[in-house]
């Protein structure tokens, strides 16, 4: 089998997306995700002008030559843009190859380890009723398991909270913005630090012991600041608290974990194994957080999780709405093949959507399934995704209350 053509589609139905379409001779196409919030194009035109023309004429079976090759012989290694690009080929091939093998590809990665994948929903509100309405919200949906998210009094936007800075029918939360410019969130660690403990602390009171509770701090403290947080919810049982410092600095790690036993999370804008070497070695962290989309693809990520596996470290796929449906898919191959599985991230796409992807993955009860369907079960619409071309957006940033710019 050769590989015949390489199509980058960029398409912006309720957001922007970029995947790859990969053609062979033998008539099998396979989908890969390549999709960075933000910063799109810039993964679309590196796709484009440096991996396409490599490509062609290539055996698709050979996935791990061709990931060390595209890795390798591009001399400068890892960064989420090429990351990102070679992640796209990567589950193209792998989609080629369980097409090929008539498989769903979770078949391929060893076969299920369970019947389904667990999920968690993102709540937020500006107020506790808010909040809570959200949490039954997400409930009603099915979700056994909720990450909270709330604003702070004094602050005007705040990351994960929805519905704060646009008008009418509640939205789930989606931090890019379509637009010329970058939208300015503000932020003031020591406002959260005193607050967040009681937003917990009542939202345990409501909905009881039983319901999982998740939290996403998103790089904004420093060490210290995070062990007390990490020390204040303790008492409410986090299943994890999500990016509680920025973590390039790994050893800064150590200080909160020595210091709480609130699960950690950490990782979903880390791109290779060796941004975990110190967190998965030294068990810093509970759960590795990236997206398949981000890492480098299916077969790095394996690697990784094994990896993690050997230290009783469990997944916590990235799945916000920036990863397509396509990326959704590899992640929930993985999550039902691997045994160290923790739980996946999943924010359900919008409705235009799902009219350019057609997905044969469920969600039944607070659980996914990436079904029956050989490869990755995940198919593009290009007539569909041709009515919505590409839209700038960008992700917020943060400043603090003196104007100081500060971790998003
Ligand atoms: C999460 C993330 C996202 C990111 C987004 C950026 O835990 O799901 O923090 O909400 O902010 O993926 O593009
Ligand atoms: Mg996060």
């Amino acid at each position: 089998m050769k590989i015949t053509a390489a199509d980058v589609i960029v398409t912006s139905p309720d957001r922007n997306f970029v995947t790859l379409k990969i053609t062979t001779d033998e008539g099998i196409t396979g989908l890969g995700d390549g999709t960075l919030n933000g910063r799109e194009l810039a993964v679309a035109a590196y796709l484009t002008e440096h991996v396409v023309p490599l490509l062609l004429d290539r055996d698709p079976m050979t996935i791990e030559d061709t990931w060390q090759f595209l890795y390798r012989a591009a001399y400068w290694r890892r960064g989420p843009i090429t990351m990102t690009a070679i992640a796209a080929v990567d589950m193209a091939l792998w989609d080629i190859k369980a097409k090929a093998a008539g498989m769903p590809l979770y078949q391929l990665l060893g076969g299920a380890s369970r019947s389904g994948i667990r999920t968690y929903g993102h709540a937020s509100g500006m107020d506790l009723p808010s909040l809570f309405d959200s949490i039954r919200e997400h409930q009603e949906k099915g979700y056994t398991a909720i990450r909270v998210q709330t604003a702070i009094p004094g602050l005007r936007a705040v990351y994960g909270v929805a519905a704060q800075a646009t008008e009418g029918a509640r939205y789930d939360y989606e931090p890019a913005r379509r637009g010329a410019l970058p939208t300015e969130e503000d932020w003031d660690t020591p406002s959260y630090l005193r607050h967040l403990p009681g937003v917990f602390e009542a939202v345990r009171n409501e909905f009881g012991p039983e319901l999982t509770l998740l939290h996403d701090g998103h790089h904004r403290m420093t060490p210290n600041q995070a062990a007390q947080l990490g020390k204040s919810l303790e008492p409410y049982d986090l299943f994890w608290l999500e990016d509680c410092t920025p973590a390039e600095n790994q050893q800064a790690l150590r200080r909160v974990r020595s210091q709480t036993t609130t699960p950690l999370a950490i990782g979903e804008i880390f791109n290779t194994v060796w941004d975990y070497q110190t967190l998965i070695t030294e068990q810093l962290i509970d759960y590795v957080r990236s997206a398949v989309t981000h890492t480098g693809g299916i077969t790095p990520m394996k690697k990784l999780l094994d990896f993690a596996a050997q230290y009783q470290i469990k997944s916590g796929i990235h799945g916000p709405t920036d990863i397509s449906p396509v990326g959704m898919a590899a992640a929930m191959h993985l999550d039902l093949a691997i045994h160290n599985f923790g739980i996946q991230e999943y924010m359900q796409h919008g409705a235009l959507t799902d009219e350019v992807f057609q997905q044969s993955y469920t969600f039944t009860d607070g659980y996914l399934h990436p079904g029956e369907k050989p490869g990755l079960g995940v198919e593009i619409d290009e007539e569909a995704a041709a009515k919505f071309p590409y839209e700038r957006a960008y992700l917020p940033y943060n400043r603090l209350l003196d104007g100081t710019v500060h971790d998003w």
